[in-house]
């Protein structure tokens, strides 16, 4: 693993947490884009080191509108920023780790995601994240 890239946040509504964010806590707005593959609309904002990724379900279907709707509004993911992801997964899969699918998906900004289960890593939803740099 290289480093954290990001820590996804599970909102409701983006536009009315993203005063927090802006306002209350002067951080800055990188941008706003939809993901359709993962039913997700999100909000990356500067946080130094790390972005903060506000995911608003864009469908009830969603996993964040499950998360939501499960476990309240708050911290969804932490994602690990990668190179050659499918080395990543095929390494991680021979150490025993259950990943949540077998190829990567397309993520925010261009990225390939893939996902490990919460159930083998002690509770955390991880992310892998290769944004080809
Ligand atoms: N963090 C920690 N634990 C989580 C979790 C999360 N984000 N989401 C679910 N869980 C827990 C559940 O609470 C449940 O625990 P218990 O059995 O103790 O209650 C367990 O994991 C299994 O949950 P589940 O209800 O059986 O499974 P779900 O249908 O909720 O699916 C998961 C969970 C992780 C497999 C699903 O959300 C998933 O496939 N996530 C990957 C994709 C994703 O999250 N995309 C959105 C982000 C996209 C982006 O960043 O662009």
């Amino acid at each position: 693993m290289k480093k954290v890239d990001h820590i996804g946040i599970a909102v409701k509504d983006i536009e009315s947490a993203l005063p927090y964010y802006i306002e209350t806590l002067s951080l800055t707005l990188l941008g706003i884009e939809e993901v359709e593959s993962q039913k997700v609309k999100v909000a990356f904002i500067d946080a130094g080191n790390i972005k903060l990724e506000l995911l608003e379900p864009t469908n009830e279907d969603s996993p964040v509108a499950k998360f939501i709707e499960k476990r309240g509004e708050g911290i969804h993911h932490v994602a690990f920023g990668v190179t050659d992801i499918r080395s990543r997964m095929a390494e991680l899969k021979e150490k025993g780790v259950r990943l949540l699918q077998d190829e990567p998906k397309p993520g925010a900004g261009g990225a390939q995601v893939a996902f490990m289960h919460p159930k083998s890593s002690y509770g955390v939803l991880y992310e892998l994240c290769d944004k080809g740099e």
